[in-house]
């Protein structure tokens, strides 16, 4: 066909969707054609103008040989108008369901989360496609006795619904709960990295943060002994970036080959499904006792670092070697540590026993009341550089997930802090949908070739294809990031993009070349040599398994080795298979023979030789670290949420009680009120007293120090036995306890001896005209760690 200056001539073929004319001009009018078809010929020779800009690639040269190592920006072409690249010409249609006419270059499904926040204030019931219900009391029937209808459409709808509202939980880390906050950065990082979170100072980041247990399922207990999940998804400009660590800076195994048969052996045995949220059985230690790289990691598992207080209260590490990346192109290698401004503590075991009874969701309520309070958790962040050569210099090896970095040979320089100030609106939407993924770094940020980590680059995403049901599940609301996604991928189960026009490959010209390229300001690898014959095996230095186990040891104070022997204990009893325990402890002999006696008497065994050593390379020798104690961070942020109990019964020292809640309140403690029944009890003063908890409601495992006033009476009928119990667990899990005045005799009818106190590292014990000061005495021990020494 050849252009006409007839303009009703020509016109049909842009109004078919079928060929067009071939000289690429267009007829300008169509004559008496109707505004839409006009509208549908400027659509058409827009999109003329638009693809004939791009006469050819203009970017194939760059990208061959040595140019590919400065990726381009994708040519780009803005059209003339927006119909060039729109799917329709009935685009400007709008209407309450479509909307308004689209926006350019705009992605909705990234908007704030408001966008899909759901209230059903002063709305009517409607089913799910809006229609309003009349009755949700009745299904359908013929005839008041009658059958149901099939045709009961209502009724199917929300039983169907409902009939799938479970789906698959994690494999590993099902149980956990997740908060939403903030990362500032103190100082602009570009000298190491152009990772979008460091670029100012006081720069803000949104977060989505979630603390998890590993083996134990969706409704498990959460103060099992376990390894903890520090998840933070950081929404940055650039993208998501996930941070997914563990509360325990090494790992059981160094290749990812091996992960399923660590899960395998740690989760309930399969012919009976038990035990549940355990490691204490025989599949676990005998994979375990088979694998000694997994030693170091096991007396991290067995120390106090596995029962944390709570989620505030946990150190966080990203665990592998990842790379920080200049504009320059250079790259340090970086481990990233999260410290807690409340410190570390920890729980002891019996105390996480009894929890798991009194309170399955202890750690989820901690969390959810210390951010509903305001008393927002906080985490700094740390980082660990340094370079390729330092690391050669070490004598172990970076990449092995099995060693840390000692703080005391790089020290961790802090960059920021983290703020947990909202709970989700919703668990399922938020913290059960969300998808953490080792995979998500942005620009800045490179992966190490630690095989462990290597390996997780592949699971994240693959495994929430089966949880999440397809490839979409960055489109769920909590997944989406604040940057803007556009790319050419395409349909897939749940999709929610509606995307506009008709193109979605690259490169094109019919979309002015978009969504382009980013070239330098898009993500890229480090640019690192590699070399080596292809080969399944490990670098030498990784087979030395037990002078970080020993290092990690030798750096605990002597209650927290007591803490290890005995957890040790518990769980190779649990083990019915000896030839198991043995083994177990022929590893343990090869980092501290004491460590394996003091196992071995507690199990009536005798210790065995030492398991073999593979002797490779040179076994480094670390000087202890302190910093590897829990007792080097007490923390920043004082009694902030800690929950004390104030026993109250007639004829307490009501004055007392009111000043200990008052200065409790204003340091940011929680005081609770506690009698042996709930209702009013009047105070010696004659002020009423109601108590807030009773101790059935509230036992003793729930507070973190215990308070007994003046004027305290052991009610002999009914409740001796009930105190006796509070007290013996405050006491035993080695928590602070002051008593004042005459509370001092309930103590002594309790059988604690208050002739050989050890206050004030024990007890508080103080006269009824002194209670202030020997309130300072307590709430000065209710910041600091446990009383161990009660232990002793
Ligand atoms: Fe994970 N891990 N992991 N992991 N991991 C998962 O992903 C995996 C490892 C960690 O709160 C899964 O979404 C492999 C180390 C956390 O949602 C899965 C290997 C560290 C979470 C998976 C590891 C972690 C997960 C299960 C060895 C600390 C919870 C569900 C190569 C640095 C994230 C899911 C959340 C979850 C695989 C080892 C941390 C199956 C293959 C080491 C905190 O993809």
């Amino acid at each position: 066909m050849t252009t006409t200056s007839d303009n009703s001539v020509g016109a049909g073929t842009a109004l078919s969707s079928i060929s067009g004319p071939s000289t690429g001009e267009l007829p300008e009018h169509s004559g008496n054609a109707s505004p839409q078809e006009q509208l549908l010929l400027r659509k058409v020779s827009a999109s003329q103008t638009l693809a004939a800009q791009r006469p050819a690639n203009s970017n194939k040269p760059g990208e061959y040989g040595e140019a590919g190592r400065h990726p381009q920006t994708g040519e780009m072409h803005i059209p003339d108008e927006v119909l060039a690249t729109a799917s329709s010409a009935t685009e400007p249609a709008t209407s309450t369901k479509l909307g308004a006419t689209p926006a350019n270059g705009i992605n909705r499904n990234n908007a704030p989360l408001d966008r899909v926040r759901s209230d059903s204030a002063e709305q009517r019931l409607s089913s799910n496609q809006g229609v309003p219900i009349g009755d949700n009391q009745n299904s359908l029937k013929a005839g008041i006795r009658g059958p149901t209808l099939l045709e009961d459409f209502l009724l199917r709808e929300k039983i169907t619904h409902f009939d799938h509202e479970r789906i698959p939980e994690r494999v590993v880390h099902a149980r956990g709960s997740a908060a939403h906050g903030f990362f500032e950065a103190y100082d602009d990082l570009s000298e190491f990295t152009i990772a979008a979170p460091f670029r100012s100072a006081g720069k803000i980041t949104p977060v989505f943060a979630r603390f998890s247990t590993v083996a134990g399922e969706r409704g498990s207990a959460d103060t099992a002994r376990d390894v903890r999940g520090f998840a933070v998804k950081f929404y940055t400009d650039d993208g998501n970036w996930d941070l997914v660590g563990n509360n325990m800076p090494v790992f059981f195994i160094q290749d990812a080959i091996k992960f399923p048969d660590l899960v395998h052996a740690l989760k309930p045995e399969p012919h009976h499904a038990m035990p549940q949220a355990s490691s204490a059985h025989d599949t676990y230690w005998d994979f375990v006792s088979l694998m000694p790289e997994s030693t170091h990691m096991l007396l991290w598992q067995m120390s106090d670092r596995a029962i944390p207080r709570s989620y505030r209260t946990m150190q966080g590490f990203g665990v592998h070697t990842f790379r920080l990346i200049n504009r320059a192109g250079d790259a340090m290698f970086c481990k990233f540590h999260w410290n807690p401004m409340a410190g570390t503590h920890s729980l002891v075991w019996d105390e996480a026993a009894k929890l798991m009874g009194a309170d399955p969701d202890f750690h989820r309520r901690d969390l959810w009341e210390a951010i509903e309070q305001g008393a927002y958790p906080q985490w700094e962040l740390g980082l660990q550089l340094f370079t390729e050569a330092q690391a050669e210099s070490w004598g172990f090896d970076v990449l092995d997930a099995t060693k840390l970095i000692p703080e005391e040979m790089v020290p961790v320089r802090p960059v920021g802090r983290m703020t947990l100030h909202r709970n989700p609106d919703n668990f399922f939407a938020e913290t059960e949908q969300v998808a953490f993924c080792a995979a998500h770094i942005i620009p800045g940020i490179d992966f190490s070739n630690d095989p462990l980590l290597q390996g997780r680059i592949h699971s994240y995403i693959d495994t929430q294809i089966s949880r999440l049901g397809g490839p979409n599940f960055h489109e769920i609301p909590i997944n989406s990031p604040v940057s803007q996604v556009h790319n050419n991928q395409r349909d897939g189960m749940h999709r929610q993009a509606i995307h506009r026009g008709r193109v979605s490959y690259e490169p094109n010209s019919l979309g002015g070349g978009c969504p382009y390229q980013a070239g330098h300001q898009g993500y890229a690898s480090f640019a690192e040599n590699v070399s080596g014959d292809k080969l399944r095996s490990k670098p030498e230095q990784f087979a030395e398994h037990y002078a970080q186990a020993r290092l990690f040891y030798d750096s605990q104070t002597a209650d927290e080795q007591r803490h290890i022997i005995d957890a040790f204990r518990f769980e190779l009893s649990k083990v019915q298979i000896p030839a198991v325990r043995t083994r177990v402890l022929a590893n343990l002999s090869n980092v501290d023979p004491a460590l394996a006696a003091a196992i071995a008497d507690g199990l009536g065994m005798a210790v065995p030789p030492p398991s073999p050593v593979a002797g490779l390379t040179e076994t480094p020798v670390y000087p202890a670290s302190p910093a590897l104690s829990l007792t080097a961070r007490p923390g920043s942020s004082g009694v902030l949420a800690r929950k004390v109990a104030i026993l109250i019964g007639n004829g307490v020292d009501s004055e007392a009680v009111a000043l200990a809640y008052g200065r409790l309140r204003a340091e940011g403690a929680n005081p609770r009120l506690v009698a042996v029944r709930l209702g009013r009890y009047l105070g010696a003063q004659g002020q009423p007293l109601d108590a807030e908890i009773s101790f059935e409601a509230g036992p003793a495992v729930y507070f973190d120090g215990v308070i007994l006033p003046d004027g305290l009476q052991p009610d002999i009928r009914d409740n001796l036995g009930k105190l006796f119990e509070f007290m013996q667990d405050q006491y035993r899990h080695c928590k602070p306890i002051y008593a004042a005045g005459s509370a001092r005799a309930v103590l002594q009818t309790l059988s604690f001896s208050t002739a050989n106190q050890l206050a004030p590292r024990d007890m508080v014990l103080a006269e009824a005209d002194a209670f202030e000061e020997g309130l300072s005495t307590f709430i000065s021990l209710l910041a600091s760690p446990r009383i161990y020494i009660r232990e002793q």
